[in-house]
C-alpha cells in the first residue's frame, strides 16, 4: 500500500512575521511605548517634635534625643537648645508608624524618669 497516495494536502505554512526593521521603516507595524504618569505617591512623612517645659532637665532632654533620634551628643544638645529657646523643635522625619513609635518611646521615657516632656509628630509638606 503506498502511504503517500493518501495523505491528505499539507495546509500552506503561515505567513512568515516580517522581519524587524528600526523604527519608521516597518511598514506602519512600529511599538510606540507611552510614558505613563506615577499612579503611587511616596508616602505622607511626619516629623516628631519636642516641646519645651519648664522641668524637664536640660541633660534628660539631650539624652532622649541622642537615644531617640540617633544624634550626637553635640546635635542633640543644639536641637535641645533650639527647643528651649524656641518653645519647640523638631527632632527627626519618619513615615507615620515609625513617628507615632518615637513618640510613644519618648513619652514612656520621661513618665518613667518623672518628666513632664511633650512629644508630638505632626505631617509635613
Ligand atoms: N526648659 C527646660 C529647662 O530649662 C529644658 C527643656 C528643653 C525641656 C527642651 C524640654 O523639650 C525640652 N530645664
Amino acid at each position: 500500500m503506498n502511504s503517500m497516495a493518501t495523505q491528505p494536502p499539507k495546509p500552506p505554512a503561515p505567513p512568515k512575521a516580517p522581519a524587524f526593521k528600526p523604527d519608521g521603516a516597518n511598514g506602519g507595524d512600529s511599538v510606540v511605548l507611552e510614558r505613563r504618569p506615577q499612579k503611587t505617591k511616596p508616602p505622607q512623612m511626619f516629623q516628631v517634635v519636642l516641646l519645651n517645659d519648664d522641668y524637664t532637665p536640660m541633660e534628660f532632654v539631650v539624652e532622649v534625643i541622642q537615644e531617640f533620634f540617633n544624634k550626637d551628643r553635640e546635635t542633640a544638645t543644639q536641637i535641645m537648645l533650639k527647643i528651649h529657646l524656641d518653645g519647640k523643635g523638631v527632632c527627626g522625619v519618619f513615615s507615620k508608624d515609625v513617628a507615632s513609635t518615637k513618640v510613644d518611646q519618648v513619652t514612656e521615657a520621661a513618665r518613667k524618669s518623672g518628666h513632664p516632656l511633650q512629644c508630638v509628630c505632626e505631617p509635613i509638606e
